[in-house]
């Protein structure tokens, strides 16, 4: 695997330089999920296709900006399921956007992940890479090289809530939830980016991130296989958790469908234990 570790780095550097010199607003076509694409989105997935073809270790590659699984090796053993850039509305009014890859080997299930890594493009760029079985790995841009800076580890407990999606479409015990955390002191942090929202509750020792299912979205809006299980390896191995709305862990995920969704919940265990209570699960 590590030189698909090494060809992500190249192709943060890459992304990074798009996101900085690229053509922003929506281009004329729409993902599988029915989002408008931006023409930052397609860029971006266009660079990182064309950086894998050239790695004999990944069979097939799967990309919130393409509808269907695309062959590239077929001696190679991992699937590259990705994230090309996560959050790309929000990169048009300058705030930090990421790539999420996740790592499968000898199926597409969450229990198939092997690694996950993702990329923050924000006043510094950064990358999490988390193995399993082994604590999250923290490196940083510095003199134009990845450099580590420290494994990650989760606290107990937490101070950062971030609630996703829409509120007037929550459903009622999650509402609950949401107030009686602000209620005991929690600090809203939410700018409606997965990545960097989620790595601030990674790098600050905790709290809870959810998009939850909703009335007029009750599977939720985060992608299963490029956003969810990835993230889940994360948070897990940093001695947090990683749940869906039934309280099971994202890491049992096994999706029917390539782009399939799930109301997830991200965090310390205590806030988890909040989630499991307020769903009574
Ligand atoms: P985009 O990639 O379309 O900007 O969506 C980003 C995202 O998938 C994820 O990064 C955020 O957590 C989530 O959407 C924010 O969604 P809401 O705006 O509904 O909270």
């Amino acid at each position: 695997m590590e030189n698909i570790f090494n060809k992500i780095e190249e192709i943060a550097f890459k992304i990074d330089n798009l996101i900085k010199t690229g053509e922003s607003g929506y281009s004329k076509s729409s993902n599988s999920t029915g989002d408008t694409q931006l023409k930052l989105d397609i860029q971006s997935d266009e660079i990182i296709e064309e950086i894998f073809r050239g790695v004999p270790e990944i069979s097939a590659i799967i990309s919130e900006e393409k509808e269907d699984k695309l062959e590239l090796n077929s001696s190679g053993e991992y699937i590259v399921c990705y994230d090309p850039l996560d959050g790309s509305s929000i990169v048009d009014y300058n705030l930090s956007v990421g790539s999420i890859f996740g790592i499968y080997k000898g199926g597409l299930t969450g229990n198939d992940l092997v690694a996950s890594i993702y990329i923050v493009y924000g006043p510094r760029v950064e990358m999490i890479k988390t193995l399993k079985g082994s604590k999250p790995k923290h490196y940083r841009v510095v003199d134009n090289k990845f450099q580590f800076i420290s494994e990650v580890t989760m606290e107990q407990k937490g101070k950062i809530n971030a609630p996703g999606s829409t509120q007037k479409n929550w459903y009622p015990h999650h509402k609950e939830l949401i107030e009686s955390l602000f209620a005991n002191g929690y600090r809203l942090r939410y700018s409606g980016g997965m990545v960097p929202d989620l790595h601030q509750i990674l790098l600050k020792g905790g709290g809870l991130f959810s998009y939850p299912g909703t009335t007029d979205k009750p599977k939720g809006k985060l992608r299963d296989l490029f956003e969810v299980i990835p993230f889940a390896l994360t948070f897990i191995e940093a001695g947090g958790e990683a749940i869906d709305d039934k309280g099971v862990s994202l890491l049992e995920l096994k999706p029917e469908h390539l782009h399939d969704t799930t109301p997830c919940f991200f965090g310390s265990k205590d806030e988890i234990e909040k989630v499991k209570k307020a769903y009574s699960v």
